[in-house]
């Protein structure tokens, strides 16, 4: 029996903790509008992971600049109903464009009005809000999940925000690549304990310089990548362009790997370690696992990267016998 893509996305199912973000996620969309922008804002600036401002090259922030510098000019109501509405999802000419945004570009957007919230020039989350109970329990449950989740959680709420639909999504402009600029010298010569395979290997180095035609050229054709909580994207174009668009500017660091033969021939790889985020760098370590299938020539087949539940999941990494 060959492998499928079906059931490769089970390799190594089952033997972790399953995580907590979805339900912190579905718990935040029961809240009032008021509730969710409140939590979002102390969630933001008290559980203290600081973005890195150098994070964003001037250059991507352009594209943008005139939608930021419209909503810098309106009265601080309007202000706070573009939030609103934006939160909301309503079909705005603004929520519109939000819609059409790149994840990073929104997440740039946010970044620009969190800081001018903070300086006062953008409307602030009212200082004497207080959340309902509800809120406050979303907000607890954000704080005991490690850093990597956090700002997983952060970034998923940002994304899901505006206004989008089949038609706007496809009249939406060209996704606009945001440029990370690396400010320190790629990791190389990773040794990864348990693990020999070349690709493996040749992906994480590839990915840490950026260089997605070689990490591309690792793939089978019909392979596909599967990012956290998301649907696999099948397929080296679509892969190349997804990681042209989110994976720029990430530091990899794979510690530990267990291999698993099948019979077909296809060899399955599990592998841990920590992420850095060009958002947050050095701040913040997302504990990551990457599981891999590769064809029996040594070509990535699948490849899964799944956010852990908790830092102990990276020495999870038994073979199931030992369950
Ligand atoms: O509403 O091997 C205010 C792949 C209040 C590629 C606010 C990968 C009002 C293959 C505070 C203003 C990419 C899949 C809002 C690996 C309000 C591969 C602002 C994985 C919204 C390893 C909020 C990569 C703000 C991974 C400014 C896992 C929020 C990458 C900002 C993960 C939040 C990256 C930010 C993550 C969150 C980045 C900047 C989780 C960034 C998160």
């Amino acid at each position: 029996m060959t492998l499928t893509l079906e059931s490769a996305q089970e390799i190594f199912s089952g033997r972790g903790l399953p995580s907590s973000i979805p339900v912190i996620l579905a718990e935040f969309e029961k809240l009032s509008l008021e509730d969710r922008l409140a939590l979002l804002w102390f969630a933001y600036t008290e559980t203290g992971r600081s973005i890195t401002p150098a994070a964003l090259g001037a250059a991507s922030m352009n594209l943008i600049e005139r939608l930021l510098n419209e909503i810098k000019g309106m009265s601080p109501s309007e202000q706070t109903k573009v939030m609103f509405d934006l939160a909301s999802r309503a079909d705005t000419p603004i929520g519109r464009s939000y819609g059409g945004f790149s994840a990073n570009i929104k997440l740039g957007f946010w970044y620009q009005l969190a800081d001018w919230m903070k300086q006062g020039i953008v409307a602030p989350a009212p200082a004497d809000y207080r959340m309902s109970e509800e809120a406050n329990a979303v907000f607890e449950a954000i704080k005991k999940v490690d850093g990597g989740q956090q700002i997983q959680i952060l970034r998923d709420i940002v994304l899901n925000m505006g206004y989008k639909d089949a038609v706007t999504a496809a009249a939406a402009p060209k996704a606009q690549n945001v440029v990370f600029e690396r400010t320190e010298a790629p990791i190389t010569e990773l040794f990864v304990e348990g693990v020999t395979d070349s690709a493996p290997l040749a992906y994480f180095e590839a990915m840490n310089r950026d260089d997605f035609d070689a990490a591309i050229a690792l793939f089978e054709p019909n392979g596909a990548l599967q990012p956290p909580f998301q649907e696999p994207i099948i397929g080296t174009d679509a892969i190349a362009a997804y990681m042209r668009s989110e994976a720029q500017g990430l530091n990899m660091r794979p510690e530990r790997g267990i291999t698993e033969y099948s019979t077909d021939g296809f060899k399955k790889l599990k592998i841990t370690g920590k992420v850095q985020t060009p958002w947050f760098g050095v701040n913040v370590a997302m504990n990551i696992a990457w599981r891999f299938a590769l064809t029996p020539e040594g070509k990535i087949f699948f490849v899964a990267i799944d956010m852990l539940a908790s830092p102990e999941e990276l020495l999870n990494l038994r073979p199931p016998s030992y369950k």
